[in-house]
């Protein structure tokens, strides 16, 4: 007889995730057999930002999330260029780059120690208090003196990951929320101090990287063989490339591409668009491609289980991704799973961080780093770059120097979304089906799938009241 759980929320995701499995037990284990991803908040910003100023966008569309920020200020910014007809100098681009990718190795190291790692690890008597309990303990984990290092680097990631934040604030003017991105370049100062002051952070992540990160992920990997081979799911690939090498982004550092029943093609940005047969959005939302595309919700929608909307590439569902980019680069090909997502992401790691090194060089101090160009009264533009959990996407429409339409597609609108209107489930729901979970009380398998997405639902903008009552924390190890 078939029942269902619910992970809800499902924790250790950026934004409000709920999983809905359904399950079998053929045998001694349970194995879902349909999963429903539910994002479970309203984003809205497409709406907010009509009527406005073009180049509000890239403020505004930055507070959609506070781990992507830098991604949405690049695709807003290029989506402007595009719109304005201007192109950034070599040292416009370089700086964007180079805070771009410091925002890519926060955000990944941030993944694995912070959300993906407590998957893998027993950390009784090591982290025995909340936030970490309760917790799963299943006794496959990682436990004892490795369960102790690891937990070791993941303190030791805190203070990485606030290196890559000051580092990416040496030209962005702060993180998140950056203030430097414009159309046209970037507005910081190239110096010899400020090139100095980044080298040195960049050189301890790095080493962070490659010393700790990487081999850590390699642990995992050796010691979870099973997962190589666990939540493919859809098993297409899209990326629309990033770190631009050239004014014109037709060289970058991760190119575009896909990957689709096996084949690698080009990207055709007509073929992309969104279904909300399952979504909260009225039915003149769906069926659109993102540059005609309209947002208006509907909370009461009969069927429907998700507030994000479900992007297809030519009618297939695709995942985006670390895994999806080195891919389509030709970087890492070894399979599409749970471990694979874990290992490309710190692989890209390396190589951005790499890259970034040389870029450090390329800059010139005293050239210039940004064009002015006014703003046009009617325009269009689209803005696709990546964001570290993947492919994204601005289009926008000016009319009398305001914003006439907005839409953008964000990596975990691909990787997360419900079944489209040909009722074919998500990049995660198609991972999730078919998985084999040996207690249900603990179903710890199912997390480290979803996790090995990064999904971010963190669409939304939040109002807390801080606690007056500070709490602290002692890790002993
Ligand atoms: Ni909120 Fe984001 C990234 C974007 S995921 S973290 O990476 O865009 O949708």
């Amino acid at each position: 007889m078939s029942q269902t759980l619910s992970l809800s929320p499902l924790t250790r995701v950026e934004g409000h995730l709920d999983i809905q499995l359904t399950l079998d037990k053929p045998d001694s284990m349970f194995t879902v057999t349909k999963a429903q991803s539910s994002g479970t908040m309203f984003r809205g910003f497409e709406n907010i930002l009509m009527g406005r100023d073009p180049r509000d966008a890239t403020h505004y569309t930055q507070r959609i999330c506070g781990v992507c920020p830098v991604s949405h200020a690049m695709a807003a910014t290029l989506t402007l260029e595009q719109a304005f007809a201007v192109v950034p100098p070599d040292n416009g681009r370089i700086l964007r780059n180079l805070i771009l990718g410091a925002n890519f190795l926060q955000s990944h190291v941030l993944h694995f120690y912070h959300l993906a790692a407590p998957d893998y690890i027993d950390t009784t008597g090591i982290l025995d208090m909340p936030p970490w309990k309760p917790r799963f303990v299943t006794p496959d984990m990682v436990a004892g003196g490795t369960a102790k290092t690891l937990v070791g680097h993941y303190v030791q990631a805190l203070a990485i990951r606030r290196k890559a934040h000051q580092m990416g604030a040496i030209f962005a003017g702060r993180m998140p929320g950056i203030m430097s991105m414009v159309p046209g370049g970037c507005t910081s100062e190239v110096t010899t101090q400020k090139v100095t002051d980044f080298k040195a952070l960049l050189t301890e992540i790095q080493t962070f990287i490659n010393n700790v990160y990487l081999p850590d992920v390699l642990a995992v990997a050796a010691a979870f063989p099973q997962y190589s081979t666990i939540g493919k799911g859809c098993g297409n690939l899209l990326a629309y490339g990033v770190f631009d090498l050239n004014a014109q982004g037709t060289s970058k550092l991760l190119a575009r591409g896909r990957y689709t029943e096996g084949n690698y093609a080009a990207v055709d940005l007509n073929q992309i668009k969104e279904y909300v047969k399952y979504s909260y959005y009225t039915t003149a939302s769906g069926n659109r491609n993102p540059s005609v595309g309209i947002t208006q919700p509907s909370v009461d929608k009969a069927g429907a289980y998700s507030w994000v909307k479900a992007p297809r590439y030519a009618g297939k569902v695709h995942e985006v991704g670390p895994l999806a980019r080195m891919w389509v680069n030709g970087d890492y090909r070894k399979g599409i799973s749970v471990i694979d997502r874990v290992a490309a992401r710190a692989y890209e790691a390396k190589k951005v961080a790499d890259a970034m090194a040389g870029w450090l060089t390329q800059l010139r101090a005293g050239a210039s780093d940004y064009t002015y160009k006014a703003e046009p009264a009617s325009a269009s533009g689209i803005g696709l770059t990546e964001a570290p959990r993947g492919a994204l996407g601005h289009w926008m429409q000016v009319a009398s120097k305001k914003i006439s339409r907005y839409q953008i597609i964000t990596p975990t609108a691909w990787n997360a979304s419900p079944e489209d209107d040909n009722d074919q489930a998500g990049a995660i729901e198609q991972a999730l089906t078919g998985l084999r979970i040996a207690d249900i009380a603990q179903p710890i398998e199912a997390l480290r799938v979803v996790h090995s997405f990064d999904p971010c639902l963190s669409c939304s903008v939040h109002f807390a009241e801080p606690k007056r009552n500070g709490k602290k924390f002692v890790v002993h190890l």
